[in-house]
């Protein structure tokens, strides 16, 4: 682990400057207090959260929304837990970091290791930055998950991490903490409690020693199977479904040939499908009673007013939209993420339309914690959005990627290859021929007209023209890279 040179090498700059302009007393004080103070970071990332979701949490509304900024347009670039991680992790597009699915050998833990990436992560550069970091919850899919492992990453100070997928058995669950493997029984403690008691004893015993913090808290919840406290069990009982327009669409002629071949759900598909919806809604309390906790250990230890909260989500899911399940698709659902930030200069109450990305938080927290990120970067920095006085000027667009491997799960596999753009007011979709799909397909979506995705129209004659320019965004976006010597930066191709 990096040693935390930070704290000292500030108090020389200030003492000499100081020293030099005959500063008073009393302002050395303050401008000490407010230098030295590098704020605190405590990210929560829920698992395959809908934005509307947070509907249903009070907590996290009263104490993060209402306190904070939410983005109404926040989104993830691949929709799928463990390319949206590896993203989060390293600031990147799925093109630039390369870990595509779920599984080895193109996805999951294995292909994030094997390319090195470890060894420069949020993590890696705010522990050099003189943070003190901490990954509580689910790392990347398939660590530990044929047989637990005691692998620490870089970067890391303390780790909290599940071994395996799917937050253990119906009885049981794993945690690697800091090198030793912990059973707990489900009986005992759920999952999402024993997350909350480890995250307020951290900020607890940190809280003493004057260095900041970075926390990275991800819960299991919602995802399947959504394993959810015995205190929850009465909530929601009778709760419905939403059924946007777009449920269980009627009509899919407009729509490519794997969405053509899905028929419409059934009744008990529906009533399962709802069933899955209550229990994912009360797996979420323990995660907005956990905030609660949380903000409180804050505000106790004098912590809250120099502390950035982030709640977020790897991805969305669909629940019926378009006929469909699961993610990794472009409509709407599954890319669609809750984004909410509190905390120093961020204004209350507010919301953000601009776009923002899963490739942007790294960027932010670095921002925040006055680090540089690596060139290799692809988002940027939110910290611009946060203020009272955000830019007229933001990024137009930018990419949704999809591919698959033959080890990936049905649902996966069953979508195409596809690259997608999306604006303001288009959503442009293009499968091109692969090996397993022999017709290319393209999809437009007017989202001002039609913003649950009902009607493409790719072949309409008079939207020939914006499908040109959206095609020649899409290619710039598909290589789009930070380093590349040739490529334009993602930053130029998304525009500013
Ligand atoms: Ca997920
Ligand atoms: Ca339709």
């Amino acid at each position: 682990m990096m040693r935390k040179p930070y704290k000292h090498f500030v108090l020389f700059v200030l003492v000499g400057a100081f020293a030099t302009l005959g500063t008073t007393a009393s302002q050395t004080d303050t401008s000490l207090a407010q230098t030295a103070a590098k704020p605190n970071i405590l990210f929560i990332l829920a698992d395959d959260m809908k934005a509307s979701d947070l509907d249903h949490m009070p907590n996290t509304q009263s104490l993060l929304t209402n306190q904070g900024v939410k983005f109404t347009k926040a989104w993830v670039t691949r929709s799928l837990c463990c390319p949206s991680r590896a993203t989060i992790l390293r600031g990147q597009y799925t093109h630039n970091h390369k870990v595509w699915v779920n599984v080895e050998p193109e996805g999951g833990f294995p292909r994030f290791f094997n390319q090195g990436l470890e060894s420069s992560t949020i993590a890696t550069w705010l522990d050099a930055g003189g943070y003190e970091t901490v990954l509580i919850g689910k790392y990347l899919n398939r660590y530990g998950n044929d047989t637990p492992t005691t692998h620490v990453p870089p970067g890391w100070d303390k780790w909290y991490a599940w071994e395996g997928m799917y937050g253990g058995t119906d009885t049981s669950y794993q945690i690697n903490e800091n090198g030793q493997i912990v059973t707990y029984q489900r009986s005992q403690i759920h999952d999402t409690d024993l997350h909350a008691q480890t995250a307020e004893n951290f900020i607890r015993n940190t809280a003493n020693n004057n260095t900041p913090f970075f926390m990275y808290l991800a819960p299991n919840a919602p995802h399947h199977p959504s394993y959810y406290a015995p205190r929850h069990a009465s909530m929601f009982s009778s709760t419905a479904l939403p059924k946007p327009s777009s449920f269980n669409e009627a009509d899919v002629s407009d729509k490519p040939k794997w969405v053509r071949s899905k028929p419409r759900l059934s009744s008990t598909q529906i009533s399962d499908m709802t069933q899955f919806y209550r229990k994912r809604l009360r797996a979420l309390q323990s995660v907005d009673e956990m905030v609660k906790r949380l903000v409180d250990t804050l505000s106790a230890t004098g912590e809250l007013s120099n502390t950035y909260i982030v709640f977020t989500s790897d991805n969305g899911i669909y629940l019926g939209e378009h006929r469909l399940t699961d993610k990794a698709a472009a409509y709407n659902a599954a890319p669609r993420v809750p984004l909410v930030v509190r905390g120093p200069g961020v204004p209350a109450g507010v919301t953000r339309s601009q776009m923002a990305l899963n490739n942007d938080l790294a960027p932010t927290f670095a921002s925040w914690a006055g680090v540089a990120p690596p060139a290799f970067v692809d988002g940027r920095s939110l910290s611009p959005l946060l203020s009272a006085n955000p830019p007229t000027s933001w990024r137009t667009a930018f990419l949704v990627e999809h591919r698959s491997s033959p080890e990936e799960f049905g649902y996966v596999k069953a979508i195409p290859e596809y690259y997608a753009v999306r604006t303001d007011r288009y959503s442009y979709v293009e499968y091109p021929i692969t090996p397993t799909h022999p017709t290319k397909e393209t999809e437009l979506y007017d989202l001002n007209a039609d913003p649950t995705e009902l009607t493409s129209l790719h072949a309409s004659a008079s939207h020939q023209a914006v499908i040109s320019e959206l095609k020649a965004r899409l290619e710039e976006l598909k290589q789009c890279s930070g380093t590349g010597p040739t490529q334009p930066s993602c930053e130029a191709a998304e525009g500013r």
